[in-house]
């Protein structure tokens, strides 16, 4: 036992050891090509956003240049950018969607 100093005589101390799962941002980059109407589609239809929230996103994206468009398991994450790239690539639109660790 790690507490235990009944060995060595050197006490350690152990934490409770409840790490939490990572969390994987995904990231939509602006690009020259993509219609503004596709994009906020994209995000109503793959991101559960209103109209109003999907545009202020994507007009975000246009102007900085990439966007934090939600945080999710590593398992979601990559399915949410599995599912964008194959839209729009079945559009023929450029449009890039990311993901990458959180911290
Ligand atoms: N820059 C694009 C345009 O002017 C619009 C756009 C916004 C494209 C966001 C991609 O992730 C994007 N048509």
């Amino acid at each position: 036992h790690s507490d235990d100093d009944t060995e060595s005589g050197v006490l350690t101390k152990t934490r409770p050891k409840t790490k939490r799962p990572p969390r994987y941002k995904v990231l939509l980059l602006n690009d020259d090509y993509t219609p503004m109407e596709f994009v906020v589609m994209v995000l109503e239809r793959f991101f559960g956003m209103t109209h109003a929230q999907a545009f202020e996103i994507m007009l975000t994206v246009h102007k900085k240049g990439v966007a934090v468009v939600g945080v999710f398991s590593h398992e979601v994450a990559e399915t949410k950018v599995g599912q964008v790239m194959d839209f729009a690539r079945r559009h023929q639109h450029p449009l890039q969607c990311t993901m990458e660790k959180e911290e």
